[in-house]
């Protein structure tokens, strides 16, 4: 295969502005109608073929205006259809070819499963289902008909609105929807089958009622009343902060059980991973309902970033999925606590995007070359995208960037824009010059800043070094300095921030202040520093980097007890934790005795005792760094083993130190009564979740019958699963009676199942792969539905560090296997689970040797797709 390059990037021949199509539905043939209103691109004259995409379509007749074409006057071949000695003006061109639903298991185009037809455009997808040109540039107002028998599918869905409908002869029945708005051809999607629906209403800012609706499979409303209330808090929160105001009358969500991500955002018609939308307190967990809110909320600010101003070319994907990710992130942070928030996405990026830009599969967040632009949608494009808004957000201000995306929005609605066009907008809106940052956007790797402080008491002044470096990724030997917005404070000796007076700069009267490292070494002095004081870096992780410092045990031990900022403060939590537990696993290997953490523990106990914090946070602050975290931390030669046995003997040993505060803390944050799903009461489930963990870390019957006793008496799923998560990871009698107690209670809801599955794949117990092979043959798994395979062989593989790297490479071996299968199944889906190989080079030889074997092992493969191609030899590297 062969690779798609920005530089080659230029305009298309011709335009599409309208598209009829005409769908006859049925499960094993949908016959498509299409008629494009097509016109030369007048910057590219004098061409006269005219080139469609098509993918596995069978082509019946093509009609140019409405005459039938001869088939001399065009040729067909396995990726389109090529139109011969066209019209030099507009004309139109009609055809008519047929796709199978039911065949469809790739779950792209349109395809029919649990008895519902769907679409999947987004990225090249409506080229499965008739010919266009399916690209984003290239923007057509739709209107769509949908026919099928009525019985099959009382429910016909389409973008925009719908215009007209009825009933037809031999039980079949028809409906018309038509989308004012031009969009990208990705961005078109139906629905048909038998749903039930929940309906609400919106009224706009400026008084626009809008229609709302969520469609799901009968006998499911009972689960979208969250969903519908974030999508109300969500409208009024993007009218609220960014002036957008939603702008058709209708707006509807559909929940599917097959679909290969989270959610599209289709215009008008978003389409959900059903995951994404349904939750009743009994069936879904504090997290599902945190992730419902943040995705409703993303799919429908899409609408203006993505839908309304779409990206030029998928490099510029970025454009639509950073940005809509940061907005979706103040969302959650303004509707929940916005210190718990950014802990969780930044543990997020350190957990997926870190390990991506520093491995094989490092791309700038604009990547300038694809084989398969599915493989792009990565953390680094979302995650990294993100932050990148986030310090362009941090360098403008508040009020400035809102002026920067104003003009964003003004300059380019209706059109299809590119990265620069965004930079260009945000720097002429907020006077700002953006033209070092914009390296950010094309250069990959995570950057590492060196800070070094001193304090000089002779002149009373705080010296700041830094110096930055970032690290070669494949095909960027060489780094240029970027632009890295820094927030500092200073704390003096009581803890408490002190004033900071930097010399040629402004006064921070907050007692934090934003510096740019802009330079490769650069330094930075304040003055009136009367005493020696701990500096706090980094604060807010105001940019996407490996900060290294002098800083030792003491200082991060002061500042997990005093900084007054609160990402900084779990920071320090993290980098206390780590340091010890670095040492223990060095120590584990050098047959030494690892530490205690007496000095931790006794922080640990001030912050469970402190009834000022909030709950979430306590929690955050108490959980040690997860075991992939510390085998970034060491880097190379990674001994999973050494890890986990480390990480737990630490837990234990601090559930011993602090047994009766987590006991304390448990039996406080009961909360009785009525479920609530909001972040007050979530915070409570889970710091008290999190002391049921520690407490049964010791092994004691005591805390393990604590967790009996609350998986079988809790009236909600965050509790159930909590606690039988703890007998499941376990090595105790009552694991297999609360797995099957469990299992026998909910084996009817495939969502459940799914929590079910993944438990069980995410077990450090011995066994754990055999038990995964044998839960591919229970009745409720099957390779066709991703959400299965990412519950039980994707967690497997991405979230079980120690069963997955087995010294003897069967976990690798097992993955391997599934990833081809799923690859005449899913290609999307294989390549995916296939990323569970990308960070091979930091482990010990032998399991590298084990890694690279499987993984030759692919590549070697015939017929391999190329969504698996691509990981696979960029993997190998
Ligand atoms: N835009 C979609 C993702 C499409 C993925 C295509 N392989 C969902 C989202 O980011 O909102
Ligand atoms: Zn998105």
């Amino acid at each position: 295969p062969r690779p798609i390059a920005l530089k080659d990037y230029s305009e298309p021949d011709f335009w599409i502005d309208e598209v009829h199509l005409d769908v006859d539905l049925a499960p094993e043939t949908a016959q498509v109608r299409s008629t494009l209103a097509v016109r030369p691109n007048a910057s590219r004259p004098g061409k006269d073929s005219l080139r469609l995409d098509g993918e596995g379509l069978e082509l019946l007749e093509v009609h140019l205006n409405g005459e039938k074409l001869g088939p001399n006057r065009y040729q067909e071949d396995e990726s389109g259809l090529t139109i011969m000695e066209v019209p030099a003006g507009a004309f139109t061109l009609t055809t008519v070819s047929r796709c199978n639903p039911a065949a469809n298991t790739a779950l792209t185009g349109l395809y029919l499963a649990g008895g519902i037809f769907c679409t999947q455009c987004e990225a090249e997808g409506f080229r499965r289902i008739t010919y266009m040109l399916d690209r984003p540039d290239v923007m057509a107002v739709y209107r769509t008909r949908i026919t099928a028998e009525k019985a099959l599918a009382p429910v016909l869905l389409a973008n925009g609105n719908c215009v007209e409908s009825g009933v037809l002869e031999d039980g079949r029945h028809f409906a018309e929807w038509h989308d004012p708005y031009p969009k990208p051809s990705y961005l078109f999607a139906l629905v048909a089958g038998d749903l039930g629906c929940v309906r609400d209403a919106f009224t706009t800012a400026s008084g626009r009622e809008v229609d709302l609706r969520i469609y799901v499979e009968p006998g499911n409303e009972d689960r979208c009343a969250y969903a519908m209330d974030a999508l109300k808090r969500a409208m009024a929160w993007d009218e609220k902060v960014f002036g957008r105001e939603y702008d058709l009358d209708i707006f509807m969500i559909v929940a599917v059980s097959a679909f290969n991500m989270g959610a599209m955002e289709n215009k008008g018609l978003n389409i959900f991973n059903d995951k994404y939308i349904l939750a009743r307190p009994d069936t879904a967990t504090d997290l599902d309902f945190a992730n419902i809110e943040a995705i409703v909320a993303h799919e429908y600010f899409h609408n203006w970033t993505g839908n309304r101003i779409t990206c030029r070319d998928w490099f510029q994907l970025c454009l639509k999925e950073g940005l809509t990710v940061f907005r979706d992130q103040e969302f959650t942070a303004d509707m929940r606590s916005r210190a718990v928030k950014r802990i969780a996405d930044v543990r997020m990026l350190r957990t997926h995007q870190f390990p991506e830009d520093g491995g094989p599969l490092a791309h700038p967040v604009r990547p300038d070359a694809y084989i398969e632009i599915n493989n792009f949608y990565t953390a680094t494009v979302y995650e990294k995208g993100a932050e990148l808004v986030r310090m362009i957000y941090t360098l403008l201000g508040a009020e400035k960037f809102r002026k920067g995306m104003d003009l964003y929005f003004t300059r380019h609605d209706g059109r299809a824009a590119t990265v620069e066009d965004f930079l260009e907008a945000l720097s002429d809106g907020s006077g700002v010059d953006l033209s070092q940052f914009k390296r950010w956007y094309h250069q990959a790797g995570t950057p590492e800043v060196m800070a070094s402080g001193k304090w000089d008491g002779a002149q009373q002044e705080y010296v700041l070094q830094l110096s930055q470096v970032c690290p070669p990724t494949p095909g960027q030997p060489h780094k240029e300095p970027l632009h890295i917005p820094i927030e500092i404070g200073l704390l003096g000796e009581d803890g408490a921030d002190l004033p900071l007076s930097p010399i040629g700069g402004t006064a921070a009267a907050s007692g934090a202040h934003v510096i740019s490292l802009t330079k490769r070494e650069q330094t930075f002095r304040f003055k009136n520093v009367t005493a020696k004081p701990v500096p706090s870096l980094l604060r807010g992780f105001t940019a996407p980097v490996k900060l290294s410092s002098n800083l030792g045990e003491r200082e991060w031990a002061f500042l997990m007890a005093h900084d007054s900022d609160p990402f900084n403060r779990w920071e320090a939590a993290q980098k206390y934790a780590s340091m010890i537990l670095t040492g223990n696993i060095a120590a584990l290997s050098n047959g030494k005795i690892p530490r205690a953490g007496t000095g931790f523990a006794g922080i640990v106990r001030k912050i469970l005792n402190d009834p000022g914090l909030e709950p979430e946070f306590v929690a955050q602050m108490i959980v040690l760094p997860a075991e992939q975290t510390l085998a970034q931390a060491i880097g190379q030669d990674v001994d999973v083993e050494a890890i986990h046995s480390a990480r737990e003997a630490f837990r234990a040993s601090l559930a011993e130190q602090l047994y009766a505060e987590f006991e304390r803390a448990y039996n406080e944050n009961e909360t009785p009564g009525t479920y609530s799903p909001d972040a007050e009461a979530a915070g409570k489930r889970s710091l008290r979740n999190t002391c049921l963990g520690y407490m049964a870390a010791t092994g004691r019957a005591d805390a393990i019958a604590l967790a009996k006793n609350q998986f079988d008496t809790a009236d909600n799923m965050t509790d159930s699963m909590a606690a039988l998560g703890v007998l499941a990871h376990t090595d105790c009698p009552e694991r297999e009676e609360a797995l099957r107690a469990f299992h026998d209670r909910w084996k009817d809801d495939h969502l459940v199942m799914d929590k079910w599955f993944a438990l069980q794949a995410t077990s450090p117990l011995p066994g754990t792969l055999s038990r995964v092979r044998e839960l591919m043959a229970h009745p409720a798994f099957s390779l066709r539905n991703p959400n299965k395979v990412r519950a039980l062989i994707g967690s497997f593989a991405t979230a079980n560090q120690l069963r997955f790297h087995e010294s003897g490479g069967e976990g690798y071996r097992f993955v391997a296997e599934q990833v081809l299968a799923l690859d005449k199944i899913n290609p999307q889906v294989a390549a995916r689970l296939l990323g569970a190989f990308k960070s091979w080079r930091q482990f010990e030889p032998v399991r590298q040797a084990h890694m690279r074997e499987t993984l030759e092992r692919i590549v070697s493969q015939a017929e391999l797709s190329r969504d698996v191609y691509e990981i696979a030899t960029k993997t190998l590297g």
